[in-house]
């Protein structure tokens, strides 16, 4: 297992002072009419943490936008968890976003090409009130709120991770799936000019897509997330907007979503068309259920590597084990 960890002597100041301290001396130094080309080293910290930077980041401290607008989001306690919070820059240095490489050291690489400004979410099907939003509105109507959450990859990795968004049920709420509407179908963004991994591994059914039945998507577990460590999403974590479903293999927790359909069958999802007998539609986190190539008893925390063992609905049951009773 490759982890970059940060060297002492590499991170910016910006992680050794608190961020609201570092952001409010941001502003003051704008303020002041610190603006000007020769101002550049003393600022130049502020504006790297612009959200949605379109320059090829050096670190991945480069991709972590500022804290600005709703966040950081007041923290729901009803939610909480047995370990650590693992480390911003590791959580950004070690994902899953196979639109851009498979290298999960290196998604942060290349993901800052996705323009994830301005963002369209598309909703339609069984639905009484079909309608597209832009992303950003769509924050300013939901009750949003941070939610410490466990975090398992069905490759048997794990992570402790503050989210920020709001529940799944509230957007439902808003846009009323007919009688009809049995599950929620969901779909990442197309476009091979922003995601090379789209245009190198022509093999994959891209773009990703997943679903959730309605009793899963109005659990008060699952969320529509914006934000994390109490700023917006990095577009290594799948900027602007993704799913999180605590109880579930990571692979359900589709990133950058750019349409949500309502429809009546169960539908297909990217994992499971591509290998049925490894990944299912549930995707479950089950410690007595082994992926056919290897044991799902343990999980393995990153960055440590400390094996612990797996919880049965990844510690969630008592809020979803009755949708599978
Ligand atoms: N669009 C899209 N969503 C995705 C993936 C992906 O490759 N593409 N990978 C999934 C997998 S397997 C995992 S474990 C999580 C990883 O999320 P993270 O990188 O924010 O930790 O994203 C999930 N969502
Ligand atoms: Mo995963």
């Amino acid at each position: 297992m490759l982890i970059k960890s940060p060297k002492s002597w590499e991170l910016p100041e910006r992680l050794v002072t608190s961020e609201s301290v570092y952001m409010n001396r941001c502003h003051f130094l704008k303020k002041l009419g610190f603006a000007g080309a020769g101002a550049w080293g003393l600022l130049s910290g502020c504006n790297r943490m612009k959200a949605g930077s379109q320059d090829a980041p050096k670190t991945v401290r480069d991709t972590i936008p500022a804290p600005t607008g709703i966040y950081p989001a007041s923290r729901n306690t009803r939610y909480t968890v047995d370990r650590d919070i693992t480390a911003e820059e590791i959580a950004a240095s070690y994902n899953n976003f196979y639109e851009f490489t498979t290298s999960k050291e290196n998604v942060w690489k290349l993901a800052y090409q996705l323009k994830t400004e301005p963002w369209k979410i598309e909703v339609v099907g069984e639905v009484n009130r079909p309608q597209t939003f832009d992303v950003d509105d769509l924050i300013g109507k939901m009750p949003m709120e941070e939610r410490i959450y466990r975090f398992r990859c069905v490759e048997a990795w794990a992570m402790t991770v503050p989210w920020t968004g709001f529940p799944v049920k509230a957007l439902i709420d808003l846009v009323q799936p007919t009688s009809k509407a049995k599950y929620m179908r969901m779909l990442t963004f197309l476009d091979e000019k922003q995601a090379p991994g789209q245009k190198q591994q022509p093999w994959y059914p891209w773009p990703y897509y997943e679903g959730l039945n309605m009793a899963e998507a109005t659990n008060e577990l699952a969320m529509f997330v914006t934000g994390i460590y109490g700023h917006a999403l990095p577009k290594q974590h799948g900027a602007p907007i993704r799913l999180i479903t605590p109880w579930k293999y990571g692979y359900k927790s589709i990133k950058s979503i750019v349409k949500i359909e309502f429809v009546e069958k169960q539908p297909k999802t990217f994992w499971n068309d591509l290998a049925a007998s490894e990944y299912d539609f549930n995707a479950n986190v089950d410690p007595d259920v082994p992926h056919p190539r290897w044991s799902q008893a343990t999980e393995r925390l990153i960055p440590t590597g400390e094996r612990v063992p797996t919880k049965k609905y990844n510690g969630y049951k008592e809020f979803v084990a009755h949708l599978y009773a």
